[in-house]
């Protein structure tokens, strides 16, 4: 996979491959990230990218004459990428948006600082606008690194058997179970017996129920989009029979 990123800020996108998982994608040639800025397509001396808005209003926006170069720069890099503008007028991220866009063999994501940026070069360059929540940041060189760790994660070989098979098997529409690591006991609180008894089948029907209650708790939206395949619904009875025959 193929990122071009374009931003004003450099530096910090490519700090997005100093660490993780984003960084062995990079090593293995899985993904490689290469960044333009506007800046290098300034014509005048003080090399301005941005400019007052038409109709007054607080703020600055980037010049359509330095982005767009920039934009079309990373096109000609990149013959066929799609073009996403981060911004948050766009499409919400979410786990199918991210799958969607790992697919691509390459991407240019757009960065705009400022208030942000001539709507002609939305009209003229960008394929789609992609939120990652419904907040404001300073600028979208933040989001075009969480768009990047996120596909990074999805890019073959980068990780894995073991983790791949958890992130795509049919539990990866629930939330994760607890963790825990030694000591077994640590400010007077034991790991559950169940992770220490080596019985793998009891360890896997823990985790499962364990996914179970903390999506239908934290995220009840996500647990009844789900809805209950046949195993959720045993697990549940199991332990609902349990409790009921145990707490008196
Ligand atoms: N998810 N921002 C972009 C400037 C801007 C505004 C409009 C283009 C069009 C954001 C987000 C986000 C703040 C990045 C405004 N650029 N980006 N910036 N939420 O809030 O991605």
């Amino acid at each position: 996979m193929r990122v071009t990123v374009v931003t004003l800020f450099p530096e910090l996108v490519a700090a997005v491959g100093d660490s993780g998982i984003p960084r062995v994608a990079m090593e293995s040639g899985a993904l490689q990230v290469d960044t333009i800025s506007p800046r290098d397509f300034a014509v005048n001396r003080h090399r301005t990218v941005d400019d007052r808005p038409f109709g007054g209003g607080p703020g600055m926006l980037m010049i359509p004459e330095t982005l767009a170069a920039a934009i079309s720069a990373a096109k000609k890099r990149t013959i066929g990428a799609r073009v996403l503008l981060m911004s948050p007028q766009g499409r919400r991220l979410d786990r199918a948006a991210v799958h969607a866009l790992a697919d691509e063999a390459a991407l240019i994501l757009v960065c705009g600082r400022y208030e942000g940026i001539d709507h002609r070069v939305i009209d003229t360059l960008v394929d789609e606008q992609v939120s990652i929540g419904d907040y404001v940041l300073s600028g979208g060189e933040l989001g075009a690194m969480v768009v990047i760790d996120a596909i990074a994660r999805r890019l073959p070989g980068v990780l894995g058997d073991a983790e791949s098979v958890v992130q795509d098997s049919f539990e990866a529409q629930l939330l994760d179970h607890p963790h825990y690591t030694r000591p077994d006991v640590w400010q007077g609180m034991a790991v559950p017996d169940v992770l220490r008894s080596g019985d793998h089948r009891a360890i896997e029907a823990w985790r499962e129920l364990q996914r179970l209650c903390v999506t239908a708790t934290a995220r009840p939206d996500l647990f009844y989009q789900r809805g209950l395949d046949e195993r959720a619904r045993a697990l549940l009875t199991a332990e609902w029979l349990h409790s009921a025959a145990t707490n008196v």
